[in-house]
């Protein structure tokens, strides 16, 4: 049997490459705070837990945009939202929902596929203190949420 397919979609910056590269254990991925870093699709086969799959991460879906570049990076991840089995939809916690999410979530909604909604950039635990980390019993360490 083929492995699954699991798409990792979302408007441009919100970490799609930083979680890819961390799934796959390795830098297929290019990560840099500027949007429109991917624009095309980038594949890796995953082992996790006892799961293997196809990761695929995509460039950052702009949803109105008219610009060549843009638009053809929309259909490159439209492929990769067909091509999925499963597609994990990344937010940025810290900007908050935009315009542009809504869009995306549209046109996941048309694809039928399961969605998982993922919240990332949520590692300040001052800012999201015991929302997103789990209280650690006294004197035990927090070892959730260590980025290099
Ligand atoms: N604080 C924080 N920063 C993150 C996190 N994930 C990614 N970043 C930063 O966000 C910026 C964009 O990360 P990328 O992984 O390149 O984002 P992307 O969605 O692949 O961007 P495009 O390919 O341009 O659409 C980089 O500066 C990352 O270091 C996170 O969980 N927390
Ligand atoms: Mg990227």
């Amino acid at each position: 049997m083929s492995k699954p397919i699991v798409a990792i979609v979302g408007r441009p910056n919100v970490g799609k490459s930083t979680l890819s590269n961390a799934l796959a254990g390795e830098r297929i991925s290019i990560v840099k705070d500027t949007p429109g870093i991917t624009r095309d699709r980038i594949y890796a086969t995953v082992s996790w837990l006892d799961t293997t799959f196809t990761l695929i991460d995509t460039g950052g879906i702009e949803p109105d945009s008219r610009d060549i570049i843009l638009s053809q990076m929309r259909e490159q991840a439209q492929i990769a939202i067909d091509t999925a089995d499963v597609i994990i939809f990344l937010v940025d916690g810290r900007s908050g929902m935009q315009d542009s999410d809504q869009k995306v979530a549209d046109m996941l909604r048309r694809s039928r596929k399961p969605v998982i909604l993922t919240v990332n950039k949520v590692d300040d635990q001052k800012k999201y203190g015991n929302d997103v980390h789990p209280q650690q019993p006294a004197n035990q360490p927090s070892a959730d949420c260590v980025r290099e």
